[in-house]
This record gives C-alpha cells, structure tokens and sequence, in this order.
C-alpha cells in the first residue's frame, strides 16, 4: 500500500516546494487597493461590488469577477479568501466580488436559480436575469476601473459556480474565459433533488435561501433562531430524522413560512418553475473559452459541472470547451491540505496546488493576458482507481465502449454476458427501517460528503440490499464515462425510489494504509465508486409521475453521474441495488401519493422489490441517446 505523509508534513512540503508564503492580509495591502461600489443595473437596481486594484499601474490588468450569494462583504477589508488562488493573487488582477440581486449590500428580490431570460437589450429594464446583470457589471466595470486591459474572466464554486454559467449566454464581449466550478446547473437534480428525489440533509440548509432581506446589510439576517431548523445539532442525523416522521412535520414545525421550502413543497414534479431554472438549455451562442471544474466526491453539484461541459459542448462546438475532474469532495481544488484524502482514500500529494498552478493558472494568463501556451487537453480527468491524471480529447471518451453488467445468481456480477433474464432478485424495503446513507453515526450536516468513498460493508450485508459482484479482475477494468442503470422491476407497493452503487472491492489480502489514525482495515473494503437515487415515478416522465401497478413489470431507466476508475487486478466491481438511502434522501412512501412533501404517516408501507434478469448497468464512454444534454433530459420527459 502507498505510504503517504501524514497531513501537516505533506503541507508543508506543498507550500515549500511550490509557492512561497499563502497570501496574507499584509500582502494584500502591500499590492492591492481596496474599493467598494454600487454599480447600476439597467433597471436602477444597484449591486454592491468590491475591487481590489493592483497598486502597480506600470501595467493593464484583466478583471476576475465573481458573483455571490455568499456575501461580497467578506472579502472586503482585506481579508484572505480562497478565491482566486494565491497563484492568480501574486501574478495580478483586478478582483471583484459581488453580491447578486436581492442579496447582502445589493439592491432587489432574490430568487433562487434565476430563470434566463433569452436575448439582451440594455435599453430594457424588464427583462433582467443573471446575464443581463452580468453585462451591466462588465461594462460599468471596464468603463470604470483604472488599469484594466478591457478583458474579464468570471469564476465561482457551487451557487456562484452558477452565477457563472448564468452569465455565458449573451455574454458581455469583454467575457473571454469563464469557469464555472462545482456550479449548479438545474435544482431538480443538482443539491436540493437528485432526479427528483429530495435530499433530506438539505433541511438544514434553507434558512440562506428562504427568505428576502430586509435592506442593505453585511450581515447574516437569516440566523435567528425562528428560521433556523435546528437549534441543537443532534449527534445522530439518522434518528433525528427518522423520529421527525413525514416531511409534512418540516412545514408544521419548521420551515412553513419560508418562501423556497414552500415552493419545493408546492413543486415535486419537474415543472414549468424547475424548468425555467435549468440553465443547460441556455448554454448557446458560447464564442468565449470556457473551463468547468468538478470534483468526483462532489455530493452537492456534480450532474451540473459534468452537464455543463456536455451541453456547452454539444451546443457549441466551436467554442474552446473544458473540463477538469479530480479526487475532490465539494471545491477541494480550492484547498490544499497537502494530502489529498477522501474519508479513508488517499489520492496523493498537493494535488489542489497541481490544480491551481499548472491548470487553472494557465487558462487564465493565456486567455485574458496572452501569456504562456495552452497545453490543456479538452478533458483533464483523475482516475481515482490509479490516482493518475488522465488527458482525453473530449468526454466521454469515444474511443471507449460500455461495459454491461448483468445481475446472476448467488450475488455473481457478470461482465459482458448476459445472464438467465427470467431470474428475479427480491428484497423487502421498509421506510421504518431505511437503509443509511453511511457507514458512521453522522450528525445533522447539510449535505453530508464523507459517503461518496465510505466502506459499504455495512449495506452489502443488509438484506434490504440487493449486492452483485465479480470474481477477482484477472486484469485491471477501466470504466470511463458515463453510466446508465437499465432495471426491470415489479414491486407489492405502487411507488419506489432506486439507488444504485458502483463499488470497488479491494481483494482481502489488501494491506492497510501505514499512515492509518482510524485503523481501517482496508482488506476487503467496499470503497463506494459511484452512487445515485432515482425515484421511480419518474420513470416515464420527470414532470408526469405514474405510479407502478403492482405485480407488474416496469423499465426504470437512470443515469448515475460520470466516473474514470480503474480497478486493479485482483479487485472485483460490486454493483448494490437498494431503496432507501437515508437521511440523505427522504424515504418514499412505497404507496403512490399525489406529493411526498404532504404524505401522512400512515402512507409508507413496506413493499417487496423486484429487480428481474433483464436488467443490466452500462458503464462507460457515451450510453444513452447521444446529443446535448438536455436533450436526452427530454428523452426523459417522455410525453
Ligand atoms: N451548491 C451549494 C448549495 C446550494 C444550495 C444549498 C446548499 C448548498 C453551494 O452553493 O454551496
């Protein structure tokens, strides 16, 4: 097994060998000026926005923008942040931050996910969205600015990952590079939902989104305790929400006048008001370089970074499109803790300082001042079974063909050869009794991240998990690309929700880590690859849900989000098919309801699942409906 630095030393070693001091407030005030404006939209509004200005004016700068619901008052006052990194800080920028529409010091209503409204007319104060906004900023910004070279680059993690993308669309000509990173793309499957399914670790977080503020402020007005959904952070999450009861106690007890709760409540199907969310459908008219970065163990945003590419991709094929996925939990490429580790997984060393100096540091010099080469292949991808980069000339790799999986008897996965199809494998799935979403006793966190690596022993030994796998890889399988779960299935009850997992066994000889303060025992761990819920009225249709007829057999056709792993020889792939995941997701009911947000207790029922022999997982290059992503979605949306 590798031996790796225990995490301070490997640190210190990154910061030694690869920059000089972090940026500190000091440095700041030695080579930045600090401003703070109200910049005037087109309809009056004014967005509140803090510039740092280089005080060496021997040179013209670009402008780093990046918009926030986050407040842009902590980044006033010189403090340090972690965005931009260090690298972009040392060699020079403009930087700007800004808080968006209805948000901190700015002017307006929020609403959240903006809808983009098509087209751009300054002279039109009504039609104002994200990108309108954004090209007013621009051009106030370079009309204003001191030193600037007339050209902007926008970046952001998670919801200004968003306000990013928002802004590509009929973009300011002075946009030239953007990045969005681990950036929402669609709420009804980034964050709150997972193809429809609601993440009940999201309860938490809707006090930030839920309510309009009461004028300019700095500060936080969404803390106090009526708005709160906790007020003492219970050490087991699972309990806590298992003793809640139905989600229609969250609007009783909790959340019932908070306008976004409300919305998701009055909302469960992919309508009109989700639809008009989804920025993919958007991304057109693209003729700036743009370059999307996710993280593999990312469990808040990783269907809109991956979406993102492939639809900026698939809509504009001139336009100099990217994609970076590594080893990260939710923006880890922002952070360097010298090793990088996921729940027990080492990765390697200083692999956000590779990050954040040899990419990221590159596609903005070369695009918004001239400078260096651009060596970047179109996909910069970690496999995270051998813990190399990999570069491939687009994503998925064409090159690459699906390898199916089929379930057989005696929990055997087989590889590329269909089993008996008339085989059935059954399991009892009681909402009493969920399956966890982890191996450890978490407490309430508002989305939880350790998971997506976590050791699934704990449910391939609950008989509530269907659990398939391969005889030892005589050689090493690489599955890169995406992933589509194609189950046949009959239940007793009239509703069910599938999760399926993608799980690399490691062989039982397998020694453990020599730097090992939790004493995993690594021989025979179950490192979760891949994992993702569908719930299965929405097989047919994401905005027309059906219930199942029980008895009956039904197709339940899903994607689970992309992967680049190896698995070594010696290694078996494990597939688990279950119906639970909890408190991660909410339970569904089992008995068909109009809506899960209103169901009563008395509406969840046990029900025995069926998962038949023609069922099968295609794993890597392009499977599915070929063309841009909202497309297939549509391919999804059946009627
Ligand atoms: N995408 C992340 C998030 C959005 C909404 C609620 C909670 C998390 C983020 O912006 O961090």
């Amino acid at each position: 097994m590798k031996r790796f630095l225990p995490p301070l030393a490997a640190l210190l070693l990154s910061v030694g060998a690869f920059c000089a001091e972090p940026i500190d407030s000091l440095y700041m005030r030695q080579h930045y000026d600090l401003a703070e404006y109200h910049i005037p939209m087109r309809d009056g509004a004014e967005l509140f926005t803090v510039v740092y200005t280089p005080k060496d004016k021997s040179r013209t700068y670009p402008i780093l923008l990046n918009r926030t619901c986050y407040n842009a008052s902590g980044y006033t006052d010189y403090q340090v942040n972690r965005y931009p990194s260090d690298y972009l800080i040392r060699d020079g920028y403009i930087l700007a931050y800004q808080d968006v529409r209805g948000r901190y010091m700015s002017d307006g209503t929020f609403d959240n996910m903006t809808p983009n409204i098509p087209g751009n007319d300054p002279g039109d104060p009504s039609a104002i969205d994200e990108s309108s906004d954004t090209y007013d900023t621009i051009e106030w910004l370079i009309n204003h600015i001191d030193n600037n070279n007339g050209r902007v680059g926008m970046y952001g993690v998670s919801y200004p990952g968003f306000y990013t993308a928002a802004a590509m669309p009929d973009a300011h000509p002075a946009l030239k590079a953007s990045s969005p990173q681990a950036p929402i793309s669609d709420f009804f499957f980034d964050d709150f939902h997972h193809q429809g399914a609601y993440l009940q670790s999201y309860t938490a977080a809707f006090a930030v989104f839920g309510y309009q503020k009461p004028d300019r402020t700095r500060e936080p007005w969404y803390r106090d305790k009526n708005k709160r959904f906790y007020e003492d952070p219970a050490s087991d999450g699972y309990d806590f929400h298992l003793r809640l009861g139905p989600l229609k106690n969250v609007t009783e007890k909790y959340h019932k006048d908070n306008f976004f709760w409300n919305q998701i409540v009055e909302h469960p199907n992919y309508d009109e008001f989700w639809q008009k969310r989804n920025i993919l459908p958007h991304l057109k008219g693209i003729d700036h370089a743009v370059m999307t970065v996710g993280g593999w163990f990312d469990a808040e945003d990783l269907y809109g970074p991956l979406n993102i590419y492939k639809t900026v991709e698939a809509n504009n094929p001139e336009a100099k499109n990217m994609i970076v996925m590594g080893p990260w939990d939710h923006g880890g490429w922002t952070r360097e803790r010298g090793q990088t580790t996921h729940n027990n997984i080492y990765f390697g060393d200083s692999i956000s300082t590779h990050y954040q100096r040899e990419i990221e540091r590159e596609f903005f010099n070369y695009y918004l001042k001239d400078e260096g080469q651009m060596t970047l292949p179109e996909a910069y991808m970690f496999d995270t079974g051998t813990n190399e980069w990999q570069r491939f000339a687009q994503w998925p790799p064409e090159e690459v063909e699906p390898l199916s999986l089929y379930f057989g008897e005696n929990g055997s996965l087989s590889l590329g050869k269909p089993t008996d199809p008339n085989a059935v494998f059954a399991y009892t799935s009681d909402p009493a009794k969920p399956v966890p979403y982890t191996s450890q006793t978490e407490g309430l966190t508002f989305t939880p991240r350790r998971f997506m690596s976590d050791d699934q022993r704990f449910a391939s030994r609950r008989p509530d998990v269907l659990t398939f796998e391969t005889d030892p890889l005589e050689d090493p399988r690489t599955i890169a690309g995406e992933i589509l779960a194609k189950l046949n299935v009959s239940m007793t009850g009239s509703d069910a929700d599938f999760i399926v997992k993608l799980i690399d066994v490691y062989p039982q000889d397998h020694p453990d880590y020599e730097h090992n303060p939790d004493n995993i025992v690594m021989g025979g761990y179950q490192q979760l690859v891949r994992s993702e819920v569908f719930r299965g009225r929405f097989r047919n249709s994401f905005e027309n849900p059906e219930p199942f007829v029980p008895g009956e057999v039904s197709e339940v056709t899903f994607r689970l989000q992309d992967v680049l792993h190896t698995f070594k020889k010696g290694h078996r792939i494990m597939i688990q098919i279950h119906s639970t995941w909890f408190p991660y997701i909410d339970r569904n009911p089992q008995k068909y309801v109009e809506n899960i947000y209103k169901a009563e207790e008395g509406d969840f029922i046990k029900s025995t699942i069926s998962v038949h022999g023609n069922s099968v997982i295609e794993a890597g290059g392009r499977v599915g409906e070929p063309g841009p992503v909202e497309v297939r979605l549509e391919s999804f949306i059946r009627d």
